[in-house]
């Protein structure tokens, strides 16, 4: 058997945040294009064939975000420059400065701002997500990257690994932030969903929240969505939701299970956690899955207290490949360079040992029974 696929979209290169906003401090960019650089060295070694990223229909696109945040993603650096920003006041990046906060509107619909300087709050719900000159292509490859990794899986592949960059797993239907412009992993389950029916799990191992799949999918169970993170209530990002109580709505409820892990859990906790989301979402029989795929929970990433291991890692996607689905890997975050490439090889192991192990076990209640 050949190794899982992994998909490459050379336009990801082009995304150079420069820097990111935090507490007003411009600080350096840890979401960058080395990472990429990085797993695929280290995939190619193991011996991952490499499929490029096919071109994909906008439509796409909108089954998960408003035409208004495309549209805007799409023209923002642009307009940005137009506007002779980069020269007066000389910001060289598409930032936020003024936002339509609830508590501002009350219940009046916030317009598009006029002045480019303001428009940027109306999409974005941070100030770490800097857009420059190749945002856009580059967001739009890592999204048809993941369409790509879909089609593979849809086409008989066991499992594809879409190598996303920049990360989506923060976005949401209207909003973009946490270094995220596009919801790739949300896209891929809506393919996935559009092509095989429902539910679709999409799984969520990166050390921060997946919230943008959450908001996107909160009101349906036809795309299950589950989180493992560093728990927002001990002070981490996305701070304003990711809480254990958030199980869904309407349709969806019920169809939604964050899971919460205190800063400085381990291998132990880690797996625990994962093995609950994953026999939880087996209870929805789904017929896919998506995995983001984030290896920020590891021990010595800059961005977050998880102490888990390359082996936690592993086991945990062994966990998930042992469901048995079709499965979608997208890259979410990570930030060491010098472990990224190992931690993702680990887990597509892992993912890989799990899906044999399925299949092993099918064939034998098959001769069983047939
Ligand atoms: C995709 C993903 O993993 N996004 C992570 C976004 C969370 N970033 C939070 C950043 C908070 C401030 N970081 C200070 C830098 C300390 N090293
Ligand atoms: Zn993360």
């Amino acid at each position: 058997m050949t190794a899982i696929p992994l998909v490459w979209s050379e336009a990801q290169r082009l995304h150079d945040p420069g820097a990111e906003i935090w507490v007003g401090v411009r600080a350096p960019a840890v979401e960058v294009a080395a990472r990429a650089d990085a797993i695929r060295a280290e995939l190619e070694l193991a011996g991952h064939p490499v499929v490029a990223a096919a071109q994909q229909p906008d439509r796409a696109l909108e089954a998960v975000h408003d035409r208004a945040l495309l549209d805007f993603l799409a023209s923002a650096w642009r307009e940005w420059e137009a506007s002779g920003l980069p020269q007066d006041p000389g910001q060289d990046r598409v930032v936020p400065y003024f936002f339509p906060h609830p508590g501002l509107l009350g219940t009046l619909t916030p317009v598009l701002p006029a002045a480019t300087w303001a428009r940027t709050g109306h999409f974005a719900f941070d100030t770490m997500t800097l857009i420059g000159p190749g945002t856009w292509e580059a967001a739009r490859g890592a999204a048809h990257a993941a369409l790509t990794a879909a089609d593979l899986v849809l086409a008989g592949e066991r499992a594809a690994y879409a190598c996303c960059r920049p990360p989506g797993h923060h976005v949401t239907r209207s909003a973009y932030g946490g270094c995220c412009y596009l919801n790739n992993g949300a896209i891929a389950a809506a393919q996935l969903l559009a092509a095989l029916g429902g539910p679709i799990a999409l799984l969520d191992v990166d050390a921060h929240h997946g919230n943008g799949a959450q908001g996107i999918f909160y009101d349906t169970a036809d795309v299950v969505t589950g989180s493992v993170h560093v728990d927002p209530g001990a002070g981490w990002f996305p701070h304003f939701l990711g809480f254990a109580g958030e199980e869904g709505a309407a349709a969806g409820a019920g169809a939604n299970r964050n899971v919460v892990l205190a800063p400085g859990a381990g291998d132990g906790p880690w797996l625990a956690a994962v093995g609950e989301l994953a026999r939880w979402a087996r209870g929805f029989e789904p017929r896919a899955l998506v995995i983001a795929l984030g290896v920020d929970a590891a021990a010595g990433d800059p961005e977050s207290p998880l102490r888990v291991t390359a082996g936690g890692l592993r086991a945990g996607c062994r966990e998930l490949g042992a469901l048995g689905l079709p499965s979608v890997v997208v890259q979410e975050g990570g930030y060491d360079l010098a472990t990224i490439g190992p931690l993702v090889r680990a887990a597509l192991e892992g993912l890989d040992d799990g899906l044999a192990a399925a299949a092993a076990a099918t064939r034998g209640s098959e001769l069983a029974h047939g």
